[in-house]
């Protein structure tokens, strides 16, 4: 009992020490704000939010003299919230600050459930996902096929990433095959390649031109190798930031822009490496099989679940050959996996 009221005045006493503590960033915050809008501000121009730190966000300049620059950005009341990956409408300010002005519109967004299971953004303008697999640990095709309904839900193209060929060899070899052609069938663009040995990586790097994308894939399958051996000298991981949230140690989950030395951006944090695993309605994942688009509708059941139902289209297709079993099989684990009140 003792020990229980102990924790609570514990608890207490940390929270009045964060709520303080916030509060004097928020003060710092509005007075840097005053300052900036007192002075001269330079001209409204466009700019790249590159991380985001509560209060504040670090852009990179898009156009002139600024172009490849990066400041630190006060933001302006009433702005919607910004994520890593935003263009927005900035005027730089006096010592390598500024103000942002506005946010433009956006292509695309990642979306995860935040601590009370409500979707927030948590990057912007993403066009590439890298979903990586490799021969170890050992690929669940239905993990991959929820990176893929992940993708086809957000309307950001995909990219299958087999790493480690190094180590594909007689014993993993006709499953690998077997995986793989399901994909190739799909029409999804495909890639084997080795972060250890560099086989393939020439190729990656001409994917990742020109695009903005992001790496996912299960804990293992080498997405910190792969990122490492792209961005060299870079680390990745994002260092103390809790001066500026004002809300002690959360330090690593700010999503950051990188620029790969030849060409495309990636936006990583641990996060985003798991994005995919998130929230999905019965709904997303039927829209996000590509094979079921001419089929969904077609149901004899306007409430057709393509279990065994008479007059399944679904079921129809998977006989005719023209939905992969493998596929289907899938399908029916991410939809058994749902929570109860989604089916
Ligand atoms: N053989 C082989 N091992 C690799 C390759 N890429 C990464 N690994 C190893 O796989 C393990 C997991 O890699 P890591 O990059 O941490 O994976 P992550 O969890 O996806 O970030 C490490 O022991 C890496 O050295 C590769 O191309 N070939
Ligand atoms: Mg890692
Ligand atoms: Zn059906």
């Amino acid at each position: 009992m003792a020990k229980r009221q102990l924790n609570r005045r514990q608890n207490w006493r940390i929270e009045k020490i964060q709520g303080e503590r916030a509060e004097r960033a928020a003060k710092r915050e509005s007075r840097a704000m005053e300052a900036l809008e007192g002075g001269d501000l330079g001209p409204e121009q466009t700019g790249l939010v590159i991380a985001h730190f509560g209060v504040q966000v670090e852009i990179e300049g898009l156009q002139g003299e600024m172009a490849g620059q990066v400041f630190r950005c006060h933001l302006r009341a009433n702005l919607p919230a910004l994520v890593t990956g935003d263009q927005v409408v900035w005027r730089p300010g006096n010592q390598g600050d500024g103000v942002i002005v506005a946010q433009l519109p956006r292509n695309s967004e990642l979306c995860r459930p935040d601590m009370r299971g409500q979707l927030k953004p948590v990057a912007a303008n993403v066009d590439q996902i890298v979903i990586v697999f490799a021969p170890l640990p050992e690929p669940h095709a239905n993990l991959i096929d929820r990176y893929l309904v992940a993708a086809e839900h957000a309307g950001i193209r995909p990219l299958l990433l087999l790493n480690k060929a190094d180590l594909i060899d007689e014993q993993n070899q006709v499953a690998l095959d077997a995986l793989l052609k399901v994909y190739r069938e799909l029409e999804y663009p495909l890639l084997e390649v080795s972060a250890h040995q560099g086989d393939g990586m020439e190729q990656l790097k001409h994917r990742l031109n020109g695009n903005v994308s992001v790496f996912v894939g299960q804990s293992g399958v080498g997405k910190s190798s792969l990122v490492n051996s792209l961005l060299p000298g870079v680390d990745t991981r994002v260092g103390a930031l809790s001066e500026l949230t004002g809300k002690g140690t959360h330090t690593t989950t700010t999503a950051r822009l990188f620029h790969f030395p030849g060409g495309g951006q990636l936006i990583d944090s641990p996060g985003i490496r798991e994005f995919g695993l998130g929230h999905v309605s019965r709904d997303d994942v039927e829209a996000g099989f590509i094979e079921f688009h001419d089929l969904l509708g077609r149901c004899r059941f306007r409430d057709c679940k393509h279990d065994r139902e008479p007059g399944c289209a679904l079921l129809q297709a998977l006989e005719d050959g023209r939905v992969q079993p493998q596929r289907m099989a899938s399908y029916r684990h991410i939809i058994a996996s749902l929570p109860e009140d989604d089916y």
